[in-house]
């Protein structure tokens, strides 16, 4: 709870038993008071281990990161709403004091969505060449199809919950935090990036960015989602 304001964490999560432990470790209790985890049909221990250390967990066996995220916004939906929610990937080893940074501006009511921008030298030899070079690709599509300009795709970013339900989200897949700044700036929503360190994952296997293939899987969701986004706003 910070200022009143009553935050729950979503992490998908897809065979991260091992990762899992230093994620919730991190998450700072002043200011988060609930963690989800949704286990999106691991085959490791990966909901054991977030139950053990003190999430809730929700199954979703239909694999996809967004439809690992919305089975987490319906949760969420269905106990004591939230007035933020915080994404954080299962492999997250930023700096704990990141996560007042991005909430901070929501609780301050001065952003409705803050995304945890990878930027700086330091992001250049985390990220593979073929991930800022898709990110890049993808955001300056972004700027030419819709006008809006942002800095980074990432995973780490908080949003107001009832913003997050106003979006009516519905991308299963990698498109999700596209699906998200697409249509939060499109609905006018305060939109700030903030800068944040981004580490190689420490422990377990990259899923996405760990190969080029991975990489040009992901891009070619989210080319679909920018096509789909752009058809529905402007027909
Ligand atoms: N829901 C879901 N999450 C996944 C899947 N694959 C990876 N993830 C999660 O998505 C996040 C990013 O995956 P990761 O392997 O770290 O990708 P990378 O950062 O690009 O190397 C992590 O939290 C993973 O657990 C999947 O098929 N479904
Ligand atoms: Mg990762």
């Amino acid at each position: 709870m910070i200022s009143g304001h009553r935050v729950a964490v979503l992490i998908p999560a897809y065979d991260e038993e091992a990762s899992l432990p230093g994620v919730l470790a991190a998450m700072p209790r002043a200011v988060v008071d609930e963690v989800v985890v949704v286990d999106n049909g691991s085959r490791d221990a990966t909901a054991a281990v977030a139950a053990r250390h003190g999430a809730t967990v929700v199954q979703e066996p239909r694999r996809g990161y967004g439809a690992a995220c919305l089975a987490g916004v319906r949760r969420l939906a269905s106990g004591e709403l939230p007035d933020i929610v915080l994404f954080v990937d299962a492999d997250w080893n930023g700096d704990p004091a990141e996560v007042e940074r991005v909430v901070g501006p929501v609780v301050a009511g001065t952003a409705d969505l803050v995304i945890g921008a990878r930027m700086g030298a330091e992001n250049r030899s985390a990220m593979p060449w073929h991930a800022r070079a898709g990110n890049r690709f993808v955001l300056e599509l972004v700027r030419t199809l819709f006008g809006h300009r942002f800095a980074d795709l990432g995973p780490f970013r908080a949003i107001r919950f009832t913003s997050l339900l106003a979006l009516h989200m519905d991308d299963r897949d990698w498109g999700w935090t596209l699906q998200m700044q697409i249509r939060a700036a499109e609905l006018g929503l305060r939109v700030l990036e903030v800068p944040v360190a981004h580490r190689r994952r420490a422990i377990g296997r990259s899923k996405i960015s760990g190969s080029v293939t991975g990489s040009a899987r992901a891009g070619a969701k989210m080319l679909y989602t920018l096509a789909r986004e752009r058809l529905a706003t402007r027909s």
